[in-house]
């Protein structure tokens, strides 16, 4: 795959073992070695070298004599079983999960799994930090460590043409996920940013492989700015980062990318069962979080650029503009800026009423 060499080798995938383990320590009581043994089937000394597997990654485990093992502390980190714990799942090891500490980029990871390894519909790739995290048109998205940078491997069996609704659903997915458990009003800036007062929260890139029929992959990505303030090194683009700390908010990571997956899943089930009237669904969902709708905005779309009011998207997830002379333009790709200067505004009102 464009001559990426992508490595599973630093992935901590999930261990069935020690989510078991982890859950039955969620209680926070104590469980002797024995009870612990027993519920896993296996031998004492192996629950003593899962726990210590456990401190490995950061967990704080205290170990009393005679009362047994309990559950301190968790690491701040989206490690397999903790997303896992908190999806809930009913057959809650079936999911693939990787997590790595730093890697190139989740994305070029869930390819190479969907591509080549043909992992199931629903694999996720999670990690703390990005070495080469991308943006669309070969921009870069920068990922400092203590983030959400999450790749999720979708199949759903549908026509080529929802795939600019799969990159919209994605974006609703978190814009509702942050709305639920942060109670932040999140916009969603077509076709796939998530912005809270018009500053930058999520990136989504949405990369997928279709035939004529039908596509055969889809890989979602989801960058969302959790721990780092933004500063100076970070990246000015048309629009201010900003992270849900900088917004006073902690974040259980693990939760808000159980919450993204949930609301994404149930979105895509429902594009694939039925989707015309799920585009029309996910479309209107869009359209009322829509940022700057009503607006001035310029679009420029790779060869042209377009100035006009932003209407809304259309059914097929296409951004709905209408330019000065009053024409409507169905735009299927672009990047949209909001024309800020007043007296931008009032030339091209001016020219709308006029023309
Ligand atoms: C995006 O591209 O917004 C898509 C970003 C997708 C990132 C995820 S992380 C997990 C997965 N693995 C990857 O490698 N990628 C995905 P675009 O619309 O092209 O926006 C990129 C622009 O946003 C950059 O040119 C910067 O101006 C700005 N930017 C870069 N990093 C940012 C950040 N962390 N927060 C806010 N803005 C950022």
């Amino acid at each position: 795959m464009d001559g990426r060499s992508v490595s599973l080798d630093e992935a901590i995938p999930l261990l069935p073992r020690l989510q078991i383990l982890r859950r039955l320590l969620d209680d926070g009581a104590y469980h002797s070695g024995e009870h612990l043994a027993g519920e896993l089937g296996v031998t004492r000394a192996a629950v003593w070298k899962l726990l210590d597997r456990l401190r490995q990654y950061g967990y704080g485990i205290e170990a009393v004599p005679h009362r047994g093992y309990r559950l301190v502390s968790v690491p701040d980190l989206p490690l397999p079983w903790e997303v896992a714990l908190r999806l809930g799942e009913p057959d809650d090891t079936a999911r693939p999960i990787y997590f790595y500490p730093s890697v190139s980029s989740t994305n070029d990871v869930a390819r190479d799994l969907a591509e080549r390894r043909g992992v199931p519909a629903g694999t996720l790739v999670i990690a703390d930090r990005q070495t080469s995290g991308r943006g669309r048109r070969g921009r870069a998205w920068h990922s400092p460590p203590g983030g959400i940078y999450l790749s999720l491997v979708a199949r759903p069996r549908c026509h080529p043409r929802y795939a600019p609704v799969i990159a919209l659903a994605s974006a609703l997915a978190v814009a509702r996920a942050v709305e639920a458990l942060h109670g932040l009003r999140a916009a969603i800036k077509w076709p796939n940013d998530v912005l809270v007062d018009d500053r930058k929260l999520c990136g989504v890139l949405t990369e997928v492989s279709a035939d004529q029929e039908a596509i055969r992959w889809a890989v979602i990505g989801i960058g969302i700015n959790v721990a780092a303030r933004p500063d100076d090194t970070w990246p000015m683009g048309a629009l201010p980062p900003v992270s849900l700390s900088e917004l006073g908010h902690r974040v259980d990571r693990p939760a808000l990318i159980a919450r993204v997956v949930r609301e994404l899943g149930a979105l895509l089930a429902r594009l694939q069962a039925d989707p015309q009237p799920a585009s029309t669904e996910v479309t209107r969902a869009v359209e009322q979080r829509l940022a700057w709708r009503g607006r001035l905005v310029r679009v420029e779309t790779g060869s042209t650029i377009i100035e006009g009011h932003l209407v809304g998207v259309d059914d097929s997830g296409a951004l709905v503009v209408r330019d000065p002379s009053g024409r409507t333009l169905e735009l299927v790709a672009g990047d949209v800026s909001l024309r800020s200067s007043t007296g931008q505004e009032a030339a091209i009102s001016g020219a709308s009423q006029g023309g």
